[in-house]
């Protein structure tokens, strides 16, 4: 059974999250990346280490990636 406070994010779970994001700007695709962005060892899940250096990478490139509002969500309980 899965913990509540496990901290990785599968794929859905994150996409979920991704949608509530972006709203109407939601797209598959665009999930994908950002899911594949941030996990960078490919585990299939984003732990939280992963997340948060995913949003400070996405904030210094500025080009694609997370909007800065995911730092507020991301340390909020
Ligand atoms: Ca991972």
């Amino acid at each position: 059974m899965q913990g509540q406070d496990d901290t990785e994010l599968d794929k859905d779970e994150f996409c979920s999250f991704f949608r509530e994001l972006m709203g109407d700007n939601y797209s598959d695709e665009a999930a994908d990346e950002a899911f594949d962005a941030i996990d960078v060892d490919g585990s299939g899940g984003i732990t939280l280490a992963e997340f948060k250096e995913g949003v400070l990478k996405s904030n210094k490139n500025k080009t694609s990636g997370l909007p800065s509002k995911c730092i507020t969500i991301s340390i909020a309980p």
